[in-house]
């Protein structure tokens, strides 16, 4: 018997290392160790021992049942191990390989041009304020000075929502919105969209752009306003450009100019650009109107102040060459992407 245990013993020993997968593996354990089995076999022939022979015998046998037990467990495990490998090398990802490429957005021109002169005033030292889009009269005319019988108020030049509604046609109301809520100092500007009811061409659209200035304080002079809007002009167009302040008129200012620069295109020799002047307008400003600071509970005989508004999308046209404004609007992305 005990001959026989032991050429069992190693013939399964062979059979595990014989075995070439899990499965194989799995045929060996049920063929000795299984219920079944050759090993639980011989257990049960343990009857027929002596019962000085039994307890050696079934300590032999344990032994065996052991020993096979744990090189089925090591092979079990080399298998595992071997799986995981083989698992981990077929996952293996290049991370060198080029990616797909991200499509990347861009600015709009109007945001290019606009970001560049927020950049301007705010080295300045002017905050950036906004407002609504949808207007009362009050604010949009009246606290402007803008009388009640003014042209800019018929229908045909403003889109009017309801009787005291409005789409603003200038970014003042939120100005004076400013100053009915801030003290003196004050030093803003105000960036955004607003409406003209204008017939459309390649030069007017109901929809355009503004930023408006405004710096109200003690002893704020015409000085002050020549000096910021100089300033800005050259950082715009650069230094060697000229510039020239021209008497104006408008409701909301007193005295009002309007600013010209050299053209830029023919450096003030005339072309189709300025229409043969040398000169091109890009503003218009003025010392803020007592009956405007009076109105938003600004004492005019204490402080003082200028105001200005500059169209964005003609700065933008003129800068990028771009022959229609319409363009401005109508989102081609073969217009946008050359940006
Ligand atoms: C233009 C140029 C301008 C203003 C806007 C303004 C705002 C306040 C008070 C006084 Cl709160 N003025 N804005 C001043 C001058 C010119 O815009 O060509 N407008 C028709």
């Amino acid at each position: 018997m005990k001959e026989k245990l032991q050429s069992l013993k190693s013939e399964a020993l062979a059979a595990v290392a014989a075995a070439t997968d899990e499965k194989l593996l799995d045929e060996v354990r049920v063929k000795y160790l299984g219920k079944k089995g050759e090993l639980t076999a011989i257990l049960k022939q343990m009857g027929s021992l002596s019962p000085e022979e039994r307890p050696i015998m079934g300590q032999l046998v344990n032994q065996a049942k052991a020993e096979l037990e744990e090189a089925i467990s090591v092979a079990q495990n080399g298998f595992k191990t071997k799986a995981a490998e083989a698992k981990l090398k077929a996952e293996t990802l290049d991370i060198t390989m080029p990616s797909t490429p991200a499509k990347k957005g861009g600015l709009h021109p109007l945001n290019i041009v606009l970001n560049d002169m927020i950049d301007i005033f705010q080295s300045m030292g002017f905050d950036v304020v906004d407002g609504p889009e949808v207007e009362t009269d009050y604010y949009n005319f009246e606290a402007l000075n803008v009388p009640q019988d003014h042209p800019a108020r018929d229908m045909q030049d403003t889109f009017y929502l309801a009787e005291n509604l409005l789409l603003r046609t200038q970014t003042s109301a939120a100005q004076i919105r400013t100053m009915e809520t801030r003290k003196p100092p004050i030093k803003i500007i105000c960036p955004g969209r607003v409406y003209r009811a204008d017939e459309v061409d390649a030069t007017h659209s109901p929809v355009f752009h503004q930023i408006e200035g405004l710096v109200v304080d003690k002893n704020i002079t015409m000085c002050d306003l020549k000096g910021v809007l100089e300033q800005f002009a050259h950082e715009i167009y650069g230094k060697e450009t000229e510039v020239k302040f021209r008497p104006s008129f408008f409701p909301f200012t007193e005295p009002s100019v309007e600013v010209d620069v050299t053209c830029s295109e023919c450096r003030g020799k005339g072309c189709r650009v300025c229409k043969g002047s040398g000169w091109i307008e890009i503003l218009g400003a003025g010392m803020v109107h007592p009956r405007v600071l009076k109105a938003c509970g600004i004492d005019p005989e204490e402080y003082s102040g200028f105001a200005f508004g500059i169209g964005l999308d003609r700065l933008t046209t003129t800068r990028y060459k771009v022959s229609d404004i319409r363009l401005l609007f109508e989102n081609d992305l073969r217009f946008l992407k050359q940006f």
